[in-house]
């Protein structure tokens, strides 16, 4: 048991600190077992804040303090009090300096928060609260400094010495180390200070920018990963373009690096001048990564980049505005990625991550609005809430202004609020200054949780030549908030006339323009009602186009209005849509009666899309995908985990089987021979061919599987390897293990790839996959002490084997909660993100309930659990923490 219950902390709590610090000087003497931090503060009494009695309170954690002084004076022990989160000095002058010296332990530091080691090198992570680590600090972002860094090491061990901003000095001591000290020009809040210490090499290139600025490029990578950098580095340079041209952002430093470390606990991190990025987001090369790793890494090194604006130029007040750094570069790192490759496909894959991840949490116990208004861990708080919804808030402001509008603000925000610690509201204000328009209803997104329901009901008039439409919202309680208020929010829709062409659109009231596409509605109340005119025959309504609201919709399609819009819509995410509605449908009804037939006009609409060579080959993988186990189990009122196994199972072999002919000619047509190319074109030729070799898969015919061996034995990149490899690791048998040997023994040099090895074990459809999985931690390359290793088994069988992970006899449930109580000690931001995949508890059946319930108790009775697994193990228990249906 969580011996002090841990309080949360409160948003209307927020003060202005009763102390500025100006500058930071500070000195490290590495070592990984003893490092030596002295830091020199200069404070002063922040003439904004109410004074108090003179008392400074500074974050510590796990920091061995031996000596502290001020003004030069050493305190009197009488003067001062430690505490395990704090150092007390209890009367300070207004103004003074403030030096500390303390030690730490980097190799001990399995938390990876703070200064610690990953392989050979020293690095650090400091956001959220990382900094508090390795020095005596008021460590909120608030709190902007400018930051002097010395730092000493041996220089055998330590080539490369790092840290943020510019590196000002180089010299050799007389004891066989050396010293290098970096000064960072720019005010920053201590989440972005960070250094690197390490045996590294160096990719390097410049960039000139839009003004004439010289910028060197830098990525350093452990001297065998250097033949890997050249992706990243290409999307650096498309990202520093990309933002000058569409936000007028201009790199402000001399010098960019970016560092690839093995052991993270998220992607990257955007620290001043100085990135640090999980490896897995820049170490690529087509026989070692997939298309998918390739993209990851085009948008992390993009979002990263681009926080440099939205992020550390302008900073967050507190962590309640994460979203405002986070919603606003995810939106701008998805525009981006929209702009390099190919948009329509990049709407559904944000779509669908929205839908798979956001809208269950929103539907959870751990429901919380993007400004959320209390926490207790802000780890926990790094959530597809704050960051993808956070996004869809601004999308939905870029789409209400229209783009030179949204520009206009975007240029007002970055002029007012340079330098500066703001809010989101902040950020809403340049909007709504620069239209004129009134934001108070759409301000309730970022604080309100839960994802609204559209209720949409269309009605042709034959006789008046009119189609209105009733749109109704509903958003039902989330923890902590029962009353919800209406959301302001774009509709984006269309009209489709009997031959799948967009009609123009006029309301009631409005002139003739008749210029047909699609129309930006606005709703702003419970229910609103719009009336078309000039609608001769029924249309078909291509409703929330583009996805321009992160709601649920519901709309009495048919089947065959699906199979139109399927078809016909231009607006290439509501032609996924519609298939994905289908699709589902058939799919429930499957698992409602397991003898239910497939209708065969579904198969007819199938083979229409497989054939059809209009369409951008990506979009097309992406419409004759099967909506996921996951997806599917949301839909229902209580999941289903055999019925839909059986269900998705029975489906693709029907595909398989009834399709066999047309999908060998789509794999065969879009086999490429030669050079692996990395445009969207060839990435979508690879996504529909290793499609077309699933379903041949599932049909479990000859045909398909010698397709298959022979990919996998001939393929040149890691997509078709993959591909063919997860297919015959779920075909089983001797055939698996062969592949499996095959490829750990080309491989197991590169930790990458032996990540996907296990993934891909872990993720087995085939029934003894727990039982393998148990097996691979006693694997030599297994360790719960790197992330992207747990989460390549743990994290991939919890949540990305929905059927053995809920195995009726909770073998699942239980292998969770023995992993998480073995992490926590290590690393409790790994093991409470692990912990999240309990919570959803009620919204399986009895049974499966009262097993997840008992091991999120179990959890709970640990002695010393951290902070971040009680946050999230007592929210599930809790029984106002009510949890609904996520819907569609
Ligand atoms: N700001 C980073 C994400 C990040 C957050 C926390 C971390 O450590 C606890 C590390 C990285 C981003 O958005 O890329
Ligand atoms: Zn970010």
């Amino acid at each position: 048991m969580y011996r002090d219950t841990p309080h949360p902390i409160h948003l209307e709590d927020y003060r202005p600190p009763e102390f500025l610090i100006d500058r930071v000087d500070l000195r490290f003497e590495l070592d990984p077992d003893r490092t030596r931090v002295d830091a020199s503060l200069q404070l002063r009494r922040n003439p904004a804040a109410t004074r108090g009695d003179g008392t400074l309170r500074l974050d510590g954690e796990q920091l061995e303090l031996e000596a502290v002084s001020i003004d030069g004076h050493s305190l009197l022990p009488s003067e001062y009090r430690v505490d395990p989160d704090s150092l007390t000095i209890y009367r300070v002058p207004d103004r003074f300096r403030l030096d500390t010296r303390v030690r730490i332990h980097p190799n001990l530091n399995t938390a990876l928060e703070g200064l610690y080691q990953s392989g050979q090198m020293l690095c650090t992570q400091c956001e959220a609260e990382g900094f508090r680590r390795i020095t005596y600090f008021l460590d909120r972002p608030d709190v902007m400094a400018r930051y002097r860094t010395t730092l000493i090491a041996d220089r055998g061990r330590f080539p490369v010495l790092l840290s943020n901003g510019n590196r000002v000095e180089e010299h050799q001591l007389d004891d066989g180390r050396y010293r290098v000290v970096w000064e960072d020009p720019f005010p920053k809040p201590s989440y972005l200070f960070a250094l690197i210490a390490g045996d590294l090499s160096l990719l390097e290139d410049r960039f000139i920018t839009a003004s004439g600025r010289d910028i060197a490029l830098q990525i350093y990578v452990e001297p065998h990963n250097l033949d890997k950098c050249d992706h990243a580095m290409l999307a650096l340079k498309k990202a520093m373009l990309w933002d000058e041209e569409h936000y007028g952002r201009e790199y402000d430093l001399d010098i960019y690096m970016i560092v690839a470390v093995s052991h993270f606990n998220m992607g990257a991190m955007e620290n001043k001048g100085l990135n640090v990025f999980n490896d897995k987001f820049v170490l690529a090369r087509p026989d070692t990564a997939t298309d998918d790793d390739f993209l990851g890494i085009e948008g992390v090194i993009a979002h990263e980049y681009f926080h440099n604006w939205t992020g550390n130029r302008i900073t967050c007040r507190d962590w309640f505005q994460l979203s405002l750094k986070e919603g606003f570069t995810v939106y701008r790192d998805q525009e981006f990625s929209a702009d390099v490759g190919s948009r329509g496909v990049k709407r559904v894959s944000d779509v669908r991550l929205l839908r798979a991840h956001q809208f269950p949490e929103d539907g959870g116990p751990m429901a919380h609005p993007v400004r959320p208004d209390s926490y207790i861990e802000i780890n926990n708080f790094y959530t597809a809430t704050v960051y993808n919804k956070g996004a869809e808030l601004v999308r939905m402001q870029a789409t209400l202004l229209g783009p030179e509008l949204f520009r206009k603000a975007t240029d007002l925000y970055f002029m007012r609020h340079d330098g500066q610690a703001v809010t989101t509201d902040d950020f809403v204000l340049c909007m709504e200054e620069t239209s004129g328009r009134d934001l108070t209803r759409f301000r309730r997104w970022y604080s309100q949780a839960g994802t609204p329901r559209l209720e949409v009901e269309g009605e042709h008039d034959a006789t008046r030549g009119t189609y209105s439409l009733r749109i109704r919202q509903q958003i039902d309680p989330t923890p902590g908030q029962r009353e919800k208020l209406p959301l302001h929010l774009p509709f984006a829709l269309g009209l489709l006339d009997a031959q799948g062409a967009d009609l123009p659109l006029r309301l009631e009231g409005e002139p003739d323009e008749r210029v047909p596409g699609t129309r930006i509605l606005e709703l702003t109340d419970w229910e609103t009602r719009f009336c078309f005119v000039d609608v001769p025959e029924r249309p078909v309504p291509s409703l929330l186009r583009g996805f321009s609201a992160p709601v649920s919709l519901h709309f009495g399609f048919s089947d065959e209005d699906l199979m139109f819009l399927m078809r016909h819509d231009s607006d290439g995410f509501s032609r996924w849509d519609a298939a994905q509605t289908l699709m589902q449908r058939v799919l429930l009804g499957m698992v409602g009666d397991p003898d239910k037939e497939v209708p065969t006009r579904f198969i007819e609409a199938f083979r229409g899309a497989l054939s059809d060579t209009a369409t951008d080959k990506a979009l097309l993988a992406e419409v004759l995908t099967l909506p996921s186990e996951s997806y599917l189990g949301d839909q229902m009122d209580v999941v289903d985990v055999e019925g839909i196994h059986r269900a998705r199972t029975g489906l693709k072999r029907h595909i398989g089987l009834q399709l066999g002919d047309e999908l060998v000619q789509v794999y065969c047509e879009n086999r490429d021979a030669g050079v692996y190319r990395l445009t969207p074109e060839a990435i979508g030729r690879r996504a529909l061919k290793n499609l077309a070799l699933s379903y041949l898969m599932s049909a479990q015919q000859a045909e398909g599987l010698a397709l298959c061996r022979d990919q996998f034995a001939d393929a040149e990149n890691m997509t078709d390897t993959m591909a063919a490899l997860r297919l015959l690791v779920d075909h089983g048998g001797d055939e698996a293990h062969h592949a499996l040997d095959a490829f750990y023994r080309r491989w197991s040099n590169e930790p990458l790839v032996v990540d996907k090895w296990f993934s891909v074990q872990a993720t087995s459809s085939r029934e003894g996959t727990l039982g393998a999985v148990l097996g691979l931690m006693h694997h030599p390359d297994f360790s719960l002490r790197n992330p992207n290793r747990v989460r390549s088994l743990i994290g991939a069988f919890c949540s990305g084997n929905p059927a053995r992970f809920h195995a009726a006899d909770g073998s699942g449930y239980r292998f969770l909660a023995d992993r998480v109580l073995e992490l926590d000690p290590l690393n409790p931001q790994i093991a409470a993100r692990l912990l999240k995949g309990l919570i959803r508890w009620r919204r399986y059946d009895e049974g499966r309930q009262t097993l997840m319930r008992g091991e999120i108790a179990r959890v709970l009775e640990a002695n010393d659990l951290s902070s971040d697994a009680f946050e999230v193990a007592s929210k599930a228990l809790d029984d106002l923490g009510r949890q609904a249906r996520p819907s569609a």
